[in-house]
């Protein structure tokens, strides 16, 4: 399998750490892409229109995109033991899933708007990133103490994947500031080896 790539992308490190902690990282060959919201790349969009990554594309050339159904193939083709197959429990893990992957969304416009002179920078957007943001925080921190009860799956590796982010691109959002529970969990998530392993890195 070819995976469209960068050691830079949120997205691409959710989808390495759940083939880590599936044991098929060997079944991958990692292509180094760059995906900006501004230039459009030929080599990433011959496979998604989108331009983005993370890109996963089988050895019989099926495209498979978005890192949330990328994880879903590697899942189904190793047991679903990151995704529970059905039940409640399926649907609680798909939501948090969901609520890790809107918070990067937030986080990757938020730095975007912010990255802009400060004379083109819309204020209204900055502020409603910074509400959602911090009620998305806030809802993490009660969510805290039942990621740590596991089981560990999809909706561990979203969540912690997105706090790192927010380590590695929000320094002054102090997210640990008032939640130590979510503080706590996401210092052990960290040093798994799948995370250790995946490292954001600026290259
Ligand atoms: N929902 C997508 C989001 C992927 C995404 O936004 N990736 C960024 C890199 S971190 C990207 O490709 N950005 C380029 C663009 O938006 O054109 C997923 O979960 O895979």
């Amino acid at each position: 399998m070819k995976l469209h790539w960068s050691p830079r992308s949120p997205f691409v490190r959710k989808v390495m750490i759940a083939a880590r902690e599936l044991a098929v990282v060997d079944r991958i060959r990692t292509i180094r892409s760059v995906a900006t919201m501004t230039q459009p790349n030929p080599a990433i969009m011959a496979d998604n229109p989108l331009s983005k990554i993370p890109t996963l594309v089988l050895d019989d050339g099926t495209v498979i995109v978005d890192s949330a159904v990328i994880v879903e193939y590697l899942d189904a083709m190793s047991g679903n033991r990151l995704i529970p197959a059905a039940g409640p429990e399926r649907w609680v893990a798909l939501s948090r899933q969901a609520l890790g992957d809107g918070f990067l969304d937030l986080l990757v416009l938020w730095r975007s708007e912010r990255t802009k002179p400060a004379d083109k920078q819309t204020a209204a957007l900055c502020d409603a990133f910074q509400v959602k943001v911090t009620a998305t925080l806030d809802r993490f921190e009660t969510l805290a103490g039942e990621l740590a009860a596991g089981p560990f799956g999809i909706a561990q590796i979203t969540i912690g994947c997105a706090l790192s982010y927010a380590d590695f691109r929000f320094d002054d959002l102090q997210w640990r500031d008032g939640r130590p529970a979510l503080a706590a969990w996401h210092g052990e998530f960290a040093a798994r080896p799948s995370m250790v392993a995946t490292e954001i890195v600026d290259d």
